[in-house]
């Protein structure tokens, strides 16, 4: 697999990377509400890449199930003094937005990958990442809107459906100029959690696309369900357990909240796979 060109530097695709969460925003699920002070929340991001996140995805608005939208010009106050920092001390940011304005701002203050949940379902979006020549993280959800997605989760076949999607959209922006696109199936994202674990057990069917594929399971309901464990921040193990199983199955990023466990699960998994 060929390096994720980032500006700047490349990042190597010869061992799993991990992409650390920082949720500037009042109400994601699990770290809402910590990070909104851009002083605490630069400090995190440091302490996510000293414990071995290569990637730090800067949010500012939950998308979980039932989430409110956030008005762009709020996201924008968000997340762009947060992106400014990180990238002057020197750390690697993808920006996790739907919305193409922020996008762009916040690839103008140097953020280095686009990370959209949405699949770049708006040209606009799409023009952003080639303008800037950013690679971009095109995720699959069934409709742009998390309220309302956990309405959508008919398939015909999941794995199949979640394909089609993704390899469509990764066609369409490279056509349109974008110079690199990682997968992502949506873990939860219009999904039930039998979904969930079907495109996890046939993971290996999407990267056989031949594009880099993300997978995000941290903390998310999936494992409360799987396991009875009510409080997202008490289920980084099973986290873990998951995204071993994606890397098996030819995962090469994964976006969490424990870097730290991580990456000790990953390295010794590592030296297993040499
Ligand atoms: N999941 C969330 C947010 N962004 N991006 C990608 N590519 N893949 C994911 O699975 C994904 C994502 C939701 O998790 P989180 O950011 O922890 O919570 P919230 O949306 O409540 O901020």
């Amino acid at each position: 697999m060929e390096p994720l060109r980032l500006r700047d530097r490349e990042l190597a695709l010869d061992h799993p990377l991990i992409v650390g969460i920082l949720n500037v925003t009042p109400d994601s699920f699990s770290d809402g509400g910590r990070f909104l002070n851009p002083a605490h929340a630069v400090e995190h991001a440091l302490l996510l890449s000293s414990q071995g996140a290569d990637i730090i995805d800067v949010g500012g608005e939950s998308t979980r199930p039932g989430a409110q939208p956030v008005d762009p010009t709020d996201e924008l106050r968000r997340v762009i003094p947060v992106i400014s920092a990180a990238v002057e001390h020197g750390l690697v940011v993808s920006i996790d937005t739907r919305h193409a304005l922020v996008a762009r701002e916040s690839v103008a203050c140097g953020a280095h990958i686009i990370n959209d949940v949405s699949g770049l379902r708006d040209p606009k979006m799409r023009e952003v990442a080639a303008e800037f020549g950013v690679p971009a993280v095109v995720m699959h959800m069934p409709v742009d809107d998390p309220t309302t997605m956990q309405a959508h989760t008919s398939y015909s076949d999941v794995v199949t459906d979640v394909i089609r999607f993704l390899q469509l959209s990764a066609t369409t922006a490279l056509t349109e100029g974008v110079g690199q696109i990682i997968l992502d199936p949506g873990l939860g994202f219009g999904k039930t959690t039998a979904h969930n674990v079907e495109l996890i057990r046939r993971l290996d069917e999407l990267a056989a696309l031949g594009y880099p594929v993300l997978i995000g399971a941290s903390r998310k309901r999936m494992i409360g369900e799987l396991t009875g464990i009510a409080q997202p921040s008490d289920r980084d193990p099973g986290s873990i357990a998951i995204h071993l199983m994606a890397v098996d199955n030819g995962a090469l990023l994964v976006r969490v909240h424990d870097v730290a466990g991580h990456k000790q699960a990953l390295d010794t998994w590592s030296a297993f796979h040499r």
